[in-house]
């Protein structure tokens, strides 16, 4: 890991009394007058700053709940660098109107889906992105993919790491809402584990409704490679958040509402409730011999409820929720919400339950009292782990091995540290805090509410994400960042880990199915200039290159299903460019050296310009042409 200059100006800042200094340092990161005379610890300035022109130690990828995209932030300094549109539609990418992202979009639906979006505008446009994960091999990060969840339309999404775009979107048959996902660590991903969390009827046709004893909870797992879905597990119970472990052999998640009922009442109504593993091999035994059914597509379904041989049931406190493996590979953690503990499982002791040598509970190695509303943990790789504290708005610094030693009677005290977080958080996370790599420098805490911290916007508050400093062995909140629906949950990422490219290779399978197109057309794209009629299709072939496309304009007629393909052969880097056809309601992006295209119906004759929206020279607004459509005769 290459140590930066900013750390040691860290050093020099946390040393106090260098008032001089310490101004010096705060104008120059631009802080001015106000920063400095903001309340809080003076050491705590600068502790995260960045200068201008200096680069991030970390990638971190955020998810954003219901805006349905990934926002990737560098860290310690917190600035948004990039958005990556997924579940949502992107007015300045074209994410969700071009062929490439709509044929991404719609490939991986079940066929329900597709019938029912055919009256439906043909795509779901929302989504609820959780949980954002990146592809692990031996137990770390390899760059490769991000996986994502969209709870609202039950799908699950890939990241390319090289481009930073969606390659692959699928939807989940048989579940519904998919929630909790996590990727396989060990030996790499591998399976991605995705968690179906509300339970519906298995062949959800209407056959069965108000019969709530008829309905599954459906657990996935999807090979991250192929994302195809490889299997799927019925269970008892609700399924919330997932991990797997460092092992390579289990996969566990939290279960609420055990009782199974529908309204809040009934969902926590007893006291306990359970995480349920799942052995992966025995899993994949079941499949390969048989010991299966299938429902809505040929995905094959294994009965993991109570009593199964391919699951574990052990009881918790009511209505667990965040799961987390220590980077350690000994234990994980599942969070108590309801309840003020964590229930520590120690994975060593998960074969002999499995072999009936022992009962449940005897997997439970702690159980520390941390504080009200428990709901995520994170880890710094030196024995300590993190957990926030929703209804106490804090975050609680513990001791994993004192905690054990207390749940073995022990007179110990495992709680290290409390700091205040504004205001209720939910997840938290630390640098590289989910892998065997933890460093213990950063935890960010993405908190609900914000509610007095940043002047007012009106009745929608931003959220509050806190970075906090974790480098000394106190945990010292350094940074508010506020942040839009929402910042629901994101990992922390070393750049070593991360190689995106500069420009698009022209071999990229983004735009294959353009170039393949474009050969049948006898059309070379880097010297593109052609208009090429097919019945009432019309292929506009351009190229691009700062500042003008190759066609000054087009012709088509009124009713033509026109297929805009324009290719940007500058191959330089941070040079985009952009298709908007003004009131046709069409933009997309072009990226250096990619290839993009648009269809639509020329259903309104008369003169189109089309711009280029993306500022690429200083003739960029000449940057344009003209589209005309001849009106039906
Ligand atoms: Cu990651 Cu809210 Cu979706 Cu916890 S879950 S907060
Ligand atoms: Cu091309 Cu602006």
């Amino acid at each position: 890991m290459n140590k930066e200059s900013k750390f040691s100006r860290r050093d020099v800042l946390s040393t106090p009394v260098k008032v001089a200094g310490l101004a010096g340092i705060g104008a120059a990161a631009g802080l001015g007058a106000a920063g400095l005379l903001a309340p809080g610890p003076a050491h705590a300035k600068g502790a995260f700053e960045v200068a201008p022109g200096d680069l991030d130690e970390y990638y971190g990828f955020w998810s954003s709940g219901q805006t349905g995209e990934v926002r990737i932030l560098g860290v310690p300094s917190m600035r948004e660098l990039m958005r990556i549109p997924v579940f949502n539609r992107c007015s300045a990418t074209g994410w969700g109107q071009t062929n490439e992202s709509k044929k991404i979009m719609s490939e991986g639906l079940t066929p329900n889906t597709r019938k029912f979006l055919e009256k439906n505008g043909g795509m779901y446009l929302n989504g609820d992105l959780h949980h954002p994960h990146m592809s692990f091999t031996d137990g770390t990060y390899d760059g490769r993919y991000i996986f994502v969840n969209d709870k609202a339309n039950t799908r699950v999404a890939r990241i390319r790491c090289d481009i930073m775009k969606v390659d692959k979107m699928i939807e989940i048959p048989n579940a519904a809402d998919i929630h909790g996902l996590r990727p396989q660590k060990y030996p790499r991903t591998g399976y991605v584990f995705a968690n179906g969390e509300n339970r519906v009827p298995l062949n959800n046709d209407g056959s069965v409704l108000d019969e709530p004893e008829k309905y599954a909870a459906i657990f996935t797992a999807i090979d991250g490679d192929t994302m195809e879905i490889k299997w799927q597990v019925r269970v008892d119970g609700n399924l919330d958040n997932v991990d797997a472990d460092y092992q390579g052999k289990y996969a566990i998640a939290s279960c609420y509402n055990g009782e199974e009922g529908v309204t809040l009442g009934e969902m926590t109504a007893n006291e306990q409730d359970w995480a349920v593993v799942f052995d992966i091999k025995r899993i994949e035994e079941a499949v390969a011999k048989g010991d299966y059914k299938t429902y809505e597509t040929d995905v094959p379904v294994v009965d993991g409820r109570k009593g199964s041989p391919y699951t574990a049931y052990i009881p918790i406190s009511n209505s667990p929720h965040g799961v987390n493996s220590s980077p350690d590979g000994k234990y994980v953690m599942i969070n108590g919400k309801l309840s003020p503990t964590v229930s520590v499982i120690d994975v060593r002791r998960l074969p002999d339950l499995f072999a009936g040598k022992i009962k449940p509970r005897d997997v439970i190695a702690a159980e520390p009292e941390l504080g009200l509303g428990p709901l995520h943990t994170a880890f710094d790789g030196k024995g300590f782990a993190y957990t926030t504290l929703f209804l106490d708005s804090q975050a609680v610094k513990w001791d994993i091995e004192k905690a054990v030693r207390q749940y073995a009677g022990e007179k110990v005290n495992p709680i290290v540290q409390k700091i205040d977080v504004h205001y209720q958080p939910g997840h938290n996370h630390t640098s590289m805090g989910e892998t065997k790599e933890a460093d213990g420098k950063w935890l960010v805490s993405m908190n609900k509410f914000s509610k007095d911290r940043f002047i007012n916007v009106g009745p929608l508050k931003p959220e509050n994400e806190q970075l906090i400093d974790i480098s000394s062995g106190k945990m010292k909140l350094v940074h508010d960042s506020s942040t839009f629906a929402e910042p629901h949950d994101c990992i922390i990422v070393h750049r070593s880990k991360v190689n995106p490219a500069q420009v698009y290779k022209r071999d990229d399978p983004t735009f294959a199915d353009a170039v393949a197109q474009a050969k049948k057309d006898g059309v070379d794209l880097m010297e593109a200039a052609d208009v090429i009629r097919d019945g009432n299709k019309v292929r506009v072939y351009m190229h691009s290159v700062a500042p003008a496309f190759s066609l000054e304009k087009f012709t088509v007629k009124e009713g033509d299903e026109v297929t805009v393909i324009i290719t940007n052969i500058d191959d330089v880097e941070d040079l985009t460019h952009g298709f908007t056809l003004s009131n046709y309601g069409i933009a997309m992006e072009i990226g250096p050296m990619a290839t993009a295209s648009v269809t639509f119906t020329a259903d309104r004759p008369g003169v189109h310009w089309f711009y280029c929206q993306w500022f690429c020279h200083a003739l960029h607004l000449e940057m344009r042409g003209r589209m005309l459509v001849e009106p039906k005769a």
